[in-house]
């Protein structure tokens, strides 16, 4: 509290020599010359339907406002809009808006990534003080680094946020290529984390085979607790070891990275087998991925004969009540479907569709946005149109009824998602940057700006068309439907023509 005080009278004292200096006149000057270039470069603009483009403008302005960018503070819950979840950063941050950072504000996706680099030696404390021998334990929800969740179950067990915050930083990595941060920087983070499972997991004999397992988990879904092998969480903690020694392997022969971190042949190695034998809990009768291990053990409960006076079911029912039956708070399993398209079938993301869909109560404001871009990639038009609108309005229109208590950032940002992923159809994570469009029908265009390995571009999405013009930068590969062209500074525009693939 002293320290509290210290800081808010050294910040009013600074606040005040400041004022003493300037204008109102030259402050809003300044505002809106910020703003203005906010709006250039981050913009979305959709042509056909302007109450949804009200609310995507809302969003992308509280975002903005709400991200750290002292590379001390990240992005709460709740902005900075209010006192819900006491201001803590959550994976909100990594796995729903940093993605709008990335793409559209490089910069500032770094100093949120770094607050988790400066905040790595806590978290290998707590791997430490929690008993493990190496790798860090990054907290579920924290303000300065340290884990801040009152309730264990639901909180800290939910380690995923390790294999979270490595996802993020490879995104960013592949999205900017930016070497110096992932050189001194990136790569620390993932190897700690990748540390992590090595000491959580263990092998198992599952299925006759010798699988490397993940017990006592919590995933993202907050209706259900306290599981093995959750499919999220495993198939997040392999993607954190495959980056460990992808870029172990990158860093060989380098000077000194991996002796700076105690790397070893043997320990990459051994990363490598665990990832390769990570067992992915999956139902082979009804082809779906399962939630987690024996999932298919547990009763469906049966949300359309409950009152709709009962939801959010968290208010109302006991949390083991909701934990021993198959009923999701939020996307899941359908997370790994969004962030890891390419590993899926068209029928493997219908099969997984199918049947969490009619088992979420989207209790969560994260999950209408994710199933939103699930259903615009299987060719659910319909379905697709209607979350993402959900999600879209939900501080505007407080869907949830408490916006009161704050904005739902993540959410905010997940609507962002939602249109880039969902209905541009943008594949993550790839090696050029890819399209599949797939517009509701009542959009005429979507245009937008994006930065790609040190390039802006500007892409504007029509119903069967694509332009794309290179505004700064060397130029890179674009593909539309797999129809690659490479734009450069002499040969800066391209139009891509396409029919809906469903
Ligand atoms: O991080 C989320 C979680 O996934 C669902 N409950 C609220 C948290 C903060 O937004």
């Amino acid at each position: 509290m002293v320290n509290a005080n210290m800081y808010s009278d050294q910040y009013l004292s600074a606040l005040d020599n400041y004022i003493m200096d300037t204008t109102f006149k030259s402050e809003l000057m300044a505002s809106a010359q910020v703003w203005q270039t906010f709006w250039l470069h981050s913009d979305v603009q959709i042509e056909g339907d302007p109450a949804l483009q009200l609310c995507v403008r809302f969003n992308l302005f509280e975002l903005n406002q709400s991200a750290g960018r002292n590379e001390q503070t990240s992005i709460p819950a709740k902005g900075l809009t209010g006192n819900g979840y006491g201001g803590h950063f959550f994976w909100d941050t990594e796995i729903f808006m940093l993605p709008f950072f990335t793409y559209t504000q490089p910069e500032v996706a770094k100093k949120l990534l770094m607050f988790r680099y400066h905040t790595l030696q806590i978290a290998k404390e707590q791997a430490s003080d929690f008993g493990l021998e190496k790798g860090a334990m990054y907290p579920w929800r924290t303000i300065n680094g340290y884990e801040s969740s009152a309730y264990w179950l639901a909180g800290q067990a939910q380690f995923h946020i390790n294999a979270d915050i490595a996802f993020a930083v490879e995104q960013y990595y592949e999205i900017t290529h930016d070497e110096a941060f992932i050189r001194n920087y990136g790569f620390e983070i993932i190897l700690e984390t990748a540390r992590f499972w090595m000491e959580y997991g263990n092998y198992a004999q599952l299925n006759g085979k010798r699988q490397f397992v993940l017990n006592r988990v919590t995933g993202p879904d907050e209706y259900s607790a306290l599981v093995d092998n959750n499919y999220y969480t495993n198939a997040l903690a392999q993607n954190n070891l495959r980056l460990a020694v992808k870029y172990a392997r990158k860093f060989r022969g380098d000077d000194g990275i991996l002796s700076r971190l105690n790397v070893t042949v043997d320990e990459i190695k051994s990363m490598d087998q665990a990832a390769e034998s990570m067992y992915l809990p999956y139902d082979k009768r009804k082809n779906v991925k399962l939630q987690f291990q024996d999932f298919e053990q547990l009763p469906k409960m049966d949300l359309a004969s409950i009152d709709q006076s009962k939801f959010p079911l968290l208010l109302h029912y006991h949390p083991l009540m909701l934990y021993r039956q198959q009923v999701n708070k939020q996307a899941d399993t359908v997370m790994v479907d969004f962030m890891f398209p390419e590993g899926n079938t068209l029928d493997q993301l219908k099969a997984d569709y199918e049947f969490y869909e009619p088992i979420t109560t989207h209790d969560s404001s994260l999950s209408k946005a994710i199933y939103a871009i699930i259903a615009a990639r299987i060719g659910k038009d319909k379905q697709a149109y209607n979350f993402f609108s959900q999600a879209v309005q939900t501080d505007l229109m407080d869907v949830h009824h408490n916006t009161k208590n704050g904005i739902h950032a993540g959410s905010l940002g997940a609507a962002w998602e939602g249109i880039m992923y969902g209905f541009v159809g943008i594949v993550n994570n790839a090696t050029s940057f890819s399209l599949k469009p797939h517009l509701p029908v009542t959009w005429n265009c979507v245009k937008f700006r994006v930065h790609l390995y040190g390039n802006e571009f500007k892409f504007s999405v029509y119903q069967d068309s694509v332009e794309a013009e290179l505004l700064s930068g060397k130029g890179a590969d674009i593909s539309v439907y797999d129809d690659k062209k490479h734009l450069t500074p002499k040969h800066a525009k391209e139009t891509w023509h396409y029919s809906n693939q469903f």
